[in-house]
């Protein structure tokens, strides 16, 4: 299939079933193709004005055209039912438990992803679009509740570990956007107003695509595939593939940086 796909290297577990389907459409798309464009031809010479001069009032007598037109409905059907249907309602119908995932607010806005995450208590603090501030607190986060005291929250970088579902609440502040990870075979609008489940399990770390790939910088990049305003080309972030361990180091990494971040609040107030 590779030589004839060329899309994104694969590293969820559900990406290679979506590249089949898409494959699959696209061979009966050929197929259509060359079958339509061949009897066009046919038609165009056999039916030429020089052999009938005059139009046959009698028509066509076999049934050709409606086995072949049942054939193609046959062969959307199975694509439909057998593939797309079932792929479709794994991603929005069996979303994992929150307990089994790593649980992730993604809240889009012009120009940039804001990441969310509950801390160590897995409970995330209340928000409250009244709070937001774009410079310190661009979700709004409120600190008065006891939940938000251990959240973390960065912009552009979401770090989740490996072979473990991340089932992100996607949403967004201003207007749609969506949420693309091209090697995870993950595409989503974020809506404001609604929040929409997204899953995938991470199957490859970021440094195993690097030592893959031979590209040493390599990083799986978060896009933005809705256009959604003048600064819509630098909504990019990355994602970053962890092990366990080094997930949870920069987690801890983060919730430094928090409290030191914190107590310079305290200076100041
Ligand atoms: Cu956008």
């Amino acid at each position: 299939m590779d030589w004839f796909v060329h899309l994104p290297a694969v590293a969820s577990e559900h990406a290679s079933r979506i590249d089949h389907t898409t494959f699959y459409i696209h061979v009966l798309m050929l197929a259509l193709f060359v079958v339509w464009i061949s009897l066009f031809l046919f038609m165009l010479v056999r039916f030429r004005a020089g052999r009938h001069p005059k139009a046959d009032y009698r028509g066509l007598k076999t049934h050709l055209s409606t086995w072949g037109e049942g054939a193609v409905a046959v062969a959307e059907a199975i694509l439909l039912i057998g593939f797309s249907i079932p792929l479709y309602s794994e991603r929005v119908d069996d979303v994992p438990p929150a307990a089994d995932s790593t649980v992730v607010r993604v809240i889009g806005e012009q120009f940039a992803w804001n990441i969310h995450y509950p801390g160590p208590d897995g409970v995330f603090g209340r928000t409250n679009p009244t709070l937001i501030d774009v410079e310190t607190n661009p979700i709004g986060l409120d600190d008065e509740d006891p939940a938000a005291a251990d959240d973390i929250t960065t912009i552009n970088q979401l770090h989740v570990p490996v072979d473990r579902p991340v089932l992100i609440e996607l949403t967004s502040k201003d207007v749609i956007h969506s949420f693309w990870l091209p090697e995870m075979r993950v595409k989503q609008d974020a809506v404001p107003g609604l929040v929409f489940p997204v899953w995938f399990q991470p199957t490859k770390t970021t440094e195993a695509m690097r030592q893959e790939t031979g590209e040493e910088a390599f990083q799986f990049e978060i896009a933005c595939a809705q256009l959604c305003g003048l600064g819509h080309y630098r909504m990019r972030g990355f994602l970053t593939v962890d092990t366990r361990a080094d997930f949870d180091r920069w987690m801890a990494e983060q919730e430094q940086l928090r409290q030191e971040a914190g107590e310079g609040d305290d200076f100041w107030g």
